[in-house]
This record gives C-alpha cells, sequence and structure tokens, in this order.
C-alpha cells in the first residue's frame, strides 16, 4: 500500500466523516473515501478528525483506494487531553471556529460548567458562543442570559426559540461562507432542533423530549459535516457531543481541591505556589492544623502532571508544524476558494 507507483493525482479535501478507518473527504471534484498513510497515522499530528484539511493522492489503478498522505497545520482543534506518562490527545475535530454551548433555559444550568466549557473552547483555538434554547418556556429569559454572561464574562450568550427559529439572527455571522461550526451540550438541550432551524429544513429528525428522563431523541442518523444555507458548515458529531463529559473530567481539579483553591484566594500573591511565599494563606491553614499537608502535596502533583501535559503538547505541534508541506497551503488556499462543499 506504502509504493502504489507514481501519484496519479495529489489534491487537498476536507474530512468530513470518518467510520472505521475510512475517512470520508470532500475535495473540489466531489465526495470520496480514503485511507490513511502508517506514516501520517503515527505522526505526531496523529490520523486526521473531522474538520481536518488533508492531501489526499488518487491512482488510476483500479483497486487501489485514494490515501491521506498529509494533514496540513491546525487552525484550531477541539481534543480530549489525558494525563498520563505518555500523552494522549484524540482530536475530535480541527478547523472549527465557533463552538456553540447549547444549553436549554428549561433547565437548571450550571455555570461552573459553563466556565468550564468556555475555557475548554477558547484553549482550543476556537470562539465560544452560548447559545440557550427555549427562551419561549421560560418565565425571564433576561435573567437566564443575565447569569450566563456572568459566567462567561466576554463571551456571546444568545437566548434563542429553536423551535420557532426565533432570534437566530445574532448566529448568522458565524455561519457565513468560510467559517465552522461546531456544536455542544446535553442530550435534550435542543441541539438537532436548533441545526433544523438554521438550516430551514428538517436535515435531522428529532423526537419529542421523553416525560420521565427530559431526553429527546434522534429518530434518524445524519451527516456529520453540513453546509448551512448561508455557506458556513456545521459539524455535529458524537465525539463532539461528548466534549461535555470531558469538559468535566477538565474541572476535577478545581472540584477536588475546592478547600485549597478557596484558601489560595486568601494568597498575597496571585501567582503563589503555597511554599516560601510570604502571607501564604494555604500555607498558614497547615500551620494552624485546619489543612492536612498531604492534601497539598496531592494538589502539588496533579498541577505539576497539569503543566507538564500542557508543555508536551506544545512540544509536539512545534515539530509537527516543521514538517508542513508549505507548497500545499497555496492549493489549499485556492480550494477554499473554489470550493463547492
Ligand atoms: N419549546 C421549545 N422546545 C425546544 C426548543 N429547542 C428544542 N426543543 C425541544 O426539545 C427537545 C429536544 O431537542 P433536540 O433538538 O432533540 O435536542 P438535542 O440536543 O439534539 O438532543 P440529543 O439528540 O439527545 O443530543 C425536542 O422535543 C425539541 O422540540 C426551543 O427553543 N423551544
Ligand atoms: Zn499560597
Amino acid at each position: 500500500m506504502e509504493s502504489a507507483g507514481a501519484p496519479e493525482h495529489l489534491f487537498p479535501a476536507r474530512v468530513v466523516s470518518i467510520s472505521r478507518g475510512v475517512f470520508h473527504v470532500a475535495a473540489a471534484q466531489g465526495e470520496i473515501d480514503a485511507r490513511v498513510l502508517k506514516r501520517v497515522r503515527t505522526s505526531a499530528t496523529g490520523a486526521p478528525a473531522v474538520g481536518d484539511w488533508v492531501v489526499v493522492e488518487s491512482f488510476s489503478v483500479p483497486g487501489v483506494d485514494p490515501r491521506i498522505v498529509h494533514v496540513l497545520d491546525r487552525r484550531s482543534r477541539l481534543s480530549r487531553k489525558a494525563a498520563g506518562a505518555r500523552t494522549q490527545e484524540q482530536v475530535v475535530a480541527a478547523n472549527v471556529d465557533a463552538v456553540f454551548l447549547v444549553m436549554g433555559l428549561d433547565g437548571d444550568f450550571n455555570p461552573r460548567r459553563l466556565e468550564r466549557f468556555v475555557a475548554m473552547v477558547r484553549e482550543s483555538g476556537a470562539e465560544p458562543v452560548v447559545v440557550l434554547t427555549k427562551a419561549d418556556l421560560c418565565t425571564d429569559p433576561e435573567a437566564g442570559r443575565a447569569r450566563a454572561e456572568q459566567a462567561a464574562p466576554g463571551t456571546t450568550v444568545v437566548a434563542v426559540n429553536a423551535l420557532a427559529g426565533e432570534n437566530l439572527e445574532p448566529l448568522a455571522e458565524h455561519l457565513a461562507t468560510g467559517s465552522t461550526v461546531a456544536m455542544v451540550g446535553s442530550s435534550g438541550a435542543g441541539k438537532s432542533t436548533l441545526l433544523n432551524a438554521l438550516c430551514g429544513e428538517v436535515v435531522m429528525h428529532t423526537a419529542p423530549v421523553r416525560e420521565s428522563d427530559d431526553r429527546g431523541r434522534h429518530t434518524t442518523t445524519h451527516r456529520r459535516l453540513v453546509q448551512l444555507p448561508g455557506g458556513g458548515l456545521l459539524i455535529d458529531n458524537p465525539g463532539i457531543r461528548e466534549l461535555q463529559l470531558w469538559a468535566d473530567d477538565e474541572g476535577s481539579l478545581e472540584e477536588t481541591f475546592d478547600d485549597i483553591e478557596e484558601l489560595a484566594v486568601g494568597c498575597r500573591f496571585r501567582d503563589c505556589g503555597h511554599g516560601r511565599e510570604p502571607g501564604c494563606a494555604v500555607q498558614a491553614a497547615i500551620r494552624d492544623s485546619s489543612l492536612d499537608p498531604a492534601r497539598l502535596r496531592n494538589y502539588n502533583d496533579l498541577r505539576e502532571e497539569q503543566r507538564r501535559l500542557e508543555q508536551r503538547r506544545d512540544e509536539a505541534s512545534r515539530r509537527a508544524g516543521e514538517r508542513k508541506l508549505g507548497a500545499f497551503y497555496k492549493s489549499v488556499q485556492q480550494a477554499k476558494k473554489n470550493r463547492r462543499w
């Protein structure tokens, strides 16, 4: 497979969906299925994700599948990161410009979870946009909006009625040609309903919320990357939907060590390492026996592990950058201009 003869064609394409090792990509000449070279899979960038711009090599030899030979640098990446001996990063979507954080105004929304979502999206390089659905079911949607704005200062917060397609205009700027949007939100929040409203037609069928558990259910499957009438692309896949769980994971440091985080507010220096710094409120708590020194050690270990994880990730992306195929940038820019998908 690695040596199938001279390449017939090399062209840029974008990954639309992935299933069982087959990458469905959109290119100027249409949509095709491709495999990925092992060299690409095992590189620092790893296997392509939905939204990745890739270079595909195709052959006119019958029976030889087109293959992805390169993944271009990512403008942004939504990923799951796990702490451990080796950095494990699973990119679930690449080159996303904005992430809609969809939450229903009917239930209780959790400001701390919202905070973590927003932080996670900002870290990915995309812009977070909070979409509060079911404004029609809420007695005071403006109060809900204000609470969300307070939890996520500087973030666009929009309250909508997705079912009736009301107040979707503020979202339009993120849905124009050239931009890619992903949606995150818990089950039943109204993601499919919002997508249908944005498309102006039913591309995804939803089932009514079950009275008992407040969950919406899909009755049909759907594409993973949808072109919207405004020209923008919307990525929707199970991996992205799960980001919520990962956001919860990433908040675990904060949650498990609430007591230390709270004490640290009283430290003289904002970046206090809780060691020998003067005016350290955490050390003071250890001295007066209100805090177990073992807890501080665990906290410091975990913080150190997260710091190293970040360092390794930065290093990995720098190395990947050095290997980029500069010449293809031009053809990708050209393809983006001419694209029909
Ligand atoms: N009244 C009202 N109902 C809404 C609104 N948005 C969604 N719903 C309803 O809420 C239920 C769940 O909506 P879905 O769009 O299926 O939710 P989802 O986020 O896609 O859920 P999953 O597919 O489980 O992830 C459906 O019955 C929708 O009709 C809204 O703005 N107003
Ligand atoms: Zn301190």
